[in-house]
C-alpha cells in the first residue's frame, strides 16, 4: 500500500481541552490504514482572531496514512463530532477541531478541502507543536516548519510539561 506523511493539526477551547485533545489523539491512531509516527507536546496557546475567548490547547500529529485526502477528511469531521463539535461562526470556541495541515507535499484546492493549510505558516499555535516534531517539514510555498516559526516569535505558546 502507498502510504503519505500528514500532518494533522489538533485544538480545543471548551470543555476539557487537554483530555479532547489527548482522546483525538487516541482516535487517529485507531482509523483504517493509518499510524501515528509522531506526536508534539500539548501547548497552551492564546486565541488568534476572535480574541475574546478562552485560551487553546493545541498539538499536532504526523501520520502515515493510506487514506486518501478527502476519506482522511471526513475521518477528522467525524473526531470532531463524536467530541461533541458544535459548528456555530467562524473561529467559535470549540471541543475539538481537526486540520489537515500537510498531505504529503501536495496542494489542493477543493470545496472544504485546502492543503497546505493557508494560515499555518503565519501561526505559532500549529509551527511551533510542528517544528518540535517536524523542523524540515515544508509549507509549500512557504519554507522550513522551524523558520517560519522564527517569524512568529510574538504569539504566545507554551509547552504544557508532561507529568
Ligand atoms: N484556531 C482557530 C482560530 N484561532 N487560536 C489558537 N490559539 N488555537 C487554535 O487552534 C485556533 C485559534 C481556528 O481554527
Ligand atoms: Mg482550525
Ligand atoms: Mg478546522
Amino acid at each position: 500500500m502507498t502510504t503519505v506523511a500528514a500532518f494533522v493539526g489538533l485544538g480545543a477551547n471548551l470543555g476539557d481541552p487537554v483530555a479532547q485533545v489527548t482522546q483525538a489523539m487516541a482516535d487517529l491512531a485507531a482509523l483504517d490504514a493509518t499510524r501515528v509516527v509522531r506526536s508534539s507536546s500539548l501547548y497552551r496557546t492564546a486565541p488568534i482572531g476572535h480574541a475574546a475567548q478562552p485560551e487553546f490547547v493545541n498539538a499536532v500529529v504526523l501520520l502515515d496514512t493510506g487514506l486518501p485526502p478527502r476519506r482522511l477528511l471526513d475521518a477528522l469531521l467525524d473526531i470532531e463530532r463524536a467530541a461533541g463539535r458544535e459548528r456555530s461562526f467562524p473561529n467559535a470556541p470549540r471541543r475539538l477541531d481537526l486540520d489537515l495541515l500537510l498531505y504529503g507535499e501536495q496542494r489542493i484546492d477543493a470545496p472544504g478541502l485546502v492543503v497546505p493549510h493557508p494560515r499555518m505558516h503565519e501561526r505559532a499555535f500549529v509551527l511551533a507543536p510542528l517544528a518540535e516534531i517536524a523542523p524540515n517539514a515544508v509549507v509549500p510555498g512557504h519554507g522550513r516548519a522551524a523558520e517560519l516559526l522564527r517569524a512568529v516569535g510574538d504569539q504566545e505558546v507554551r509547552a504544557i510539561e508532561r507529568t
